[in-house]
């Protein structure tokens, strides 16, 4: 955003700042395009004009619930506004229509009972302070009103708090569409009910989040005619599979996990688990316990839920039998075995987890043994059977239990929908989507290259809803608006997805030839894109890449892309499980396609791609819907209320597309008014419009010719003005007041 605006002697200005990102202060001086600054921090700078904006004295120390009511739509005012509303504990605000949480940290009770739900039900958007239950009262009632689908998007950084944010409008959804039911298991209930189970298996502490969601979710609920809710789908996208086998200090691992080794005794001699800390899989990290969470009620909070969502009691036995097997396989380690390059379970405590982990698989010891320790290869249509080394025989036990995990991750999904029920007949739906936002760390790797995809087609979603909808209120205001461009991140999509050609596209490509490995898929990336702008190769960088994300520019580490993006169960491992005598756990490997054929070696699928493809369904479904946005800030990184840092709070606005939005609205008319607001404002620069009895919209227009203003528009009920023009008025006001001021003044001192 360029700076907007003129600035004079005693003009209340905000400056840059390296510590808090902008300061408030007064002009003493001007020369040129310098001014020097009296902060009321006391201290004095000197500052080009670029970087000072106006800063408005006529704010209320409560700040404004929208943020487009402020006089300056620019950083330092969205700032100010956010920190002085939270400071009251308003932690909802609204820029137009985009909701803005910031995480409050704290319990905040009262404002979501069933008294706050009675309250926003069928309020106008807007009558009530800022809220969920506001965004989805107002998704509801479109929906029922005009008969369209609704989509309510939450994004925002992790332990933002979307996934509570989600947990709101969905209860909000349920009271205003639940229905009784006789069984006394309403779909509503068991909508509300997947939340926890999928909890349990989906979510982890992590240092930014101890109950962060290590997967994206899309809840589509689906309303009968009468607005009742009559089915619901849950869509869920790339859980992580890495942390079933590696987790790093101070981070833990899925919570099913401790839950399972806090049961009750019956329980856990069932599943032959003992303490956490026992298992390789839990205690690589010295996190075990985690603070405010009780891991056995929540084991039993766990099965209740299970028992709602319709998980039959065999079912919940099957399932805590596999998160059993998947621990004491962990435990099997290996050393070297008699023939070269072989392996073995190391010792008696090897083998005993091995035995266990067979009896819980309900397989056969001996063939788990083997495929962990050994791989047949296809080779002309003659099958070699090769040992593996004991690192490899460790990685092979890895990828078995990621591999169940996630499965069995799937599997709950699908019982979910299954029992929930779909209504095909529906065609009024409402979607909610709790989805991680834009990640950048020290190192990024193919995570965080799908996690950023998808969030540079959000937001070319969301720029496209913004842009339209100012247009739609430059419409209805009968405005001129043809002249306003919309800009958008289509390249840096093609960059990532083109087929042929992109990035993923060589990603595939690289990943099915023999002998490549990230180098040379870096190397491809090099040549291809030397002259993208929007891709950059770090200086003496042999194997990372640098793209220029809407957000700011994120490296990757290129190191795992080719395995991370290489899915397939191991043919041993495929035939072990479905050989199973548990009809469950069998039923989690299904014959595939691929293995009934005689060619073994083209079993590859993509994890990239499919999640492109998952990506552009659910952006063809956001698409015939239409869109809410929720954009949550997590206020500061050490998770306590009432602190409140500027930078990250701004690197956020700025993640979430919050400040592209504004940014949008001020290539257009970024200032409203309504006439009277204007003319109450800024009269003092024509005084006569007060004295007869002129209309407001021609005091305004008077007003506006006066200061030589144009490019402003006057719609039909507001004022409309450019970017900057908000700025030059209040100037002149300044100047006016000030030189009637000292014009008293004198008059008082002639008298003395
Ligand atoms: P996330 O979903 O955005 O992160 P959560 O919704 O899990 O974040 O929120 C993180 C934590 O912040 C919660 O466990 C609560 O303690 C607190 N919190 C969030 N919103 C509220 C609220 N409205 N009132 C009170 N406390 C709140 V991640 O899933 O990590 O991206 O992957
Ligand atoms: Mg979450």
């Amino acid at each position: 955003m360029a700076s907007m605006g003129r600035f004079t002697v005693g003009s209340h200005v905000w400056v840059e700042d390296a510590d808090v990102a902008w300061i408030d202060g007064l002009v003493e001086e001007v020369h040129g395009d310098e001014l020097i600054i009296n902060c009321t921090s006391g201290k004095k700078v000197t500052a080009n004009v670029s970087s000072v904006y106006p800063k408005d004295v006529e704010v209320k120390r409560c700040g404004v619930e929208d943020m487009t009511r402020l006089a300056y739509l620019h950083e330092p005012g969205v700032l100010r506004n956010l920190k002085s509303r939270y400071g009251m504990n308003e932690i909802y605000t609204y820029t137009g229509n985009i909701l803005i949480a910031v995480n409050p940290f704290q319990r905040l009770p009262h404002l979501y009972n069933d008294h706050m739900m009675e309250m926003y039900k069928g309020a106008e958007f807007g009558e009530l302070s800022p809220h969920p239950f506001a965004m989805a009262d107002r998704a509801y009632r479109l929906m029922m009103n005009y008969g369209t689908s609704q989509a309510i998007l939450v994004s925002g950084e992790s332990g933002a708090g979307k996934t509570e944010s989600t947990k709101m409008l969905m209860q909000y959804l349920a009271f205003m569409g639940g229905k009784v039911e006789s069984d006394g298991r309403s779909v509503q209930q068991q909508v509300l009910e997947s939340n926890p189970v999928l909890e349990a298996f989906g979510n982890a502490k992590t240092v930014r989040n101890n109950n962060s969601s290590r997967f994206g979710k899309f809840v589509e609920l689906q309303f009968d005619q009468n607005g009742k809710i009559s089915g619901a789908a849950i869509r869920t996208y790339l859980l992580e599979r890495s942390r079933v086998c590696q987790i790093s200090d101070p981070e833990r691992n899925y919570h099913c996990f401790y839950m399972l080794c806090a049961a009750p005794p019956e329980d856990r001699e069932r599943y032959k688990l003992g303490d956490a800390s026992l298992f390789h899989y839990l205690n690589q990290s010295n996190c075990i316990k985690l603070d405010g969470m009780d891991d056995s009620s929540e084991y039993i909070a766990t099965r209740r839920a299970m028992d709602i969502v319709g998980i039959s009691s065999d079912e919940q036995d099957a399932i805590f039998r596999v998160v059993a097997a998947i621990l004491h396989l962990g435990n099997v380690e290996f050393s070297e075995g008699s023939e070269a390059d072989s392996s073995v379970p190391k010792d008696d405590k090897s083998q005993f987890h091995l035995r266990t982990a067979a009896e819980l698989f309900m397989c056969d010891e001996k063939s788990l043994e083997e495929s962990l320790c050994k791989r047949v290869m296809v080779t002309r249509g003659e099958s070699i059977v090769r040992n593996l080394d004991s690192r490899a025989a460790a990685l092979s036990r890895d990828a078995l239990a990621r591999m169940v995990y996630s499965r069995l991750f799937d599997w709950l999904v699908n019982k979910i929908n299954t029992t929930i029920g779909q209504d095909p007949t529906s065609k009024l739906l409402i979607g909610v989507l709790d989805i991680y936002g834009f990640e950048s760390f020290k190192t990024n790797s193919f995570e965080q290259f799908c996690i950023n995809l998808t969030n540079e087609k959000l937001q070319q979603h969301f720029n496209q809803h913004v842009f339209k909808m100012e247009q739609e209120e430059y419409t209805k205001e009968e405005i001129d608006w043809s002249y306003i461009q919309f800009v958008d991140n289509q390249e840096i999509l093609d960059l990532i997805e083109k087929k042929p050609g992109g990035i993923i596209a060589l990603l595939d490509e690289t990943c099915m030839l023999r002998n490549s490995n990230h180098e040379t898929f870096a190397e491809k990336l090099y040549q291809k894109f030397k002259d993208n702008p929007h891709f950059s190769r770090p200086k003496f960088s042999r194997s990372d890449f640098t793209i220029h994300h809407y957000a700011g520019n994120v490296t990757y580490q290129t190191d795992l892309f080719l395995d991370k993006n290489i899915d397939y169960a191991v043919n041993e491992h495929q035939d072990l499980l479905h050989a199973s005598t548990s009809p469950f756990v069998s039923s989690l490997f299904p014959p595939s396609e691929e293995s009934t054929k005689s060619n073994k070696s083209t079993k590859f699928t993509s994890i990239g791609s499919s999640f492109k493809q998952q990506l552009q369904g659910l952006l063809e479904t956001l698409s015939s819907t239409e869109p809410h946005y929720m954009r949550c800030i997590k206020p500061n990184n050490v998770l306590k209320p009432a602190i409140f840092e500027n930078s990250n709070v701004l690197q956020q606005l700025r993640c979430g597309g919050v400040l592209e939005a504004i940014r949008i609205s001020c290539l257009g008319y970024p200032t409203r008014r309504t006439f009277e607001e204007f003319v109450d404002r800024f009269s003092v620069l024509r005084p006569e419009v007060l004295g007869l009895c002129y209309d407001e919209v021609t005091a305004t227009n008077m007003v506006l010719e006066k200061v030589n203003l144009t490019g402003y528009q006057l719609g039909k009920t507001k004022v409309f003005l450019r970017a900057g023009q908000m700025a030059e008025l209040d100037a002149r006001r300044t100047e006016v007041l000030s030189y009637s001021a000292s014009k008293i003044q004198r008059k008082v001192r002639s008298f003395l």
